[in-house]
């Protein structure tokens, strides 16, 4: 099968929802020494890309949403002790306290940032998704972070990283802790907006950011 065969059918199993061959699809890219970022961005993410725009004209539904979410998920954690594997930098670069925002339960990228943070030397605490401005907070403050990491796939969530900001400010933290904010609708003029230091379009990018803020890019 030639690679492009390979990245059809890696999408394809993400828009039938098919967990199993989303499985074995990335077990054969790493079997078969792809870059297992590759097999992310030209298979899969093609596939949920191509559910998420059905969804948002009525052609697929909650259900379909729901399977396509579960067989990527199932991709992206086949791949990820590959991800790490590759990475190579094992100085610790400094704390990153990770979550999806109050609200919202969209992991996936932000589990894909977490990996590609720890796997270029991050130490990585991923508090999951619906996490609450507080216990955002807390954590930061408990571990003495250096990065807060805020993921938000809903335009109704956004907000939230707004709040984590004035806490952090509020808690007497923020001028210790840099800020940098993630996901589908974010844009610069909402980083601005907001004051945060750094924004990533993808995970890639999210650790070029990451280590700029510590000053070691
Ligand atoms: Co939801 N969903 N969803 N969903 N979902 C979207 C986001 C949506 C755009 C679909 C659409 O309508 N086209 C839409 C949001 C509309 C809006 O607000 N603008 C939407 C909706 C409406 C909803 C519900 C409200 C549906 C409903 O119930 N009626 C509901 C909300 C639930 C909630 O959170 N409270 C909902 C639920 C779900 C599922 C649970 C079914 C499932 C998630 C499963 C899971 O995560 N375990 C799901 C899915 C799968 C999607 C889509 C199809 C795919 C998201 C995804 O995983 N992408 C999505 C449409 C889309 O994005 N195409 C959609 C792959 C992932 C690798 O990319 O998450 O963008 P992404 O992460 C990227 C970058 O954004 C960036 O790097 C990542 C890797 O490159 N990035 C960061 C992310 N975080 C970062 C942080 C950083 C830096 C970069 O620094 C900190």
């Amino acid at each position: 099968m030639s690679i492009e065969e390979l990245y059809q059918k890696m999408a394809q199993s993400i828009i039938d929802g098919d967990s199993d061959a989303s499985i074995e699809l990335a077990k054969e890219a790493v079997q078969s020494g792809m870059d297992p970022l590759d097999a992310i961005t030209k298979g899969f993410v093609v596939g949920v890309n191509q559910v998420g725009e059905a969804f948002s004209c009525g052609d697929a539904f909650l259900p379909e949403l729901v399977m396509a979410g579960e067989a990527m998920k199932a991709a992206v954690s086949t791949l990820e002790p590959e991800m790490e594997k590759r990475g190579s930098h094992r100085e610790m670069l400094g704390k990153v306290v990770l979550a999806t925002v109050e609200g919202d339960i969209h992991e996936i990228g932000k589990s894909l940032v977490g990996t590609m943070l720890s796997a270029s030397g991050f130490q990585v605490y991923d508090m999951g998704v619906d996490v609450a401005v507080t216990k955002l907070v807390a954590k930061a403050k408990e571990v003495n972070a250096d990065i807060v990491a805020m993921s938000a796939l809903l335009t109704t969530t956004m907000v939230k990283q707004r709040e984590v900001i004035e806490a952090l400010e509020q808690a007497g933290l923020r001028s210790g802790i840099k800020v940098m904010v993630g996901g589908a609708p974010v844009t610069r003029e909402w980083v601005q907006k907001i004051g945060a230091d750094g924004y990533s379009e993808d995970a890639i990018g999210a650790v070029g950011v990451a280590k700029s803020l510590m000053g070691k890019a």
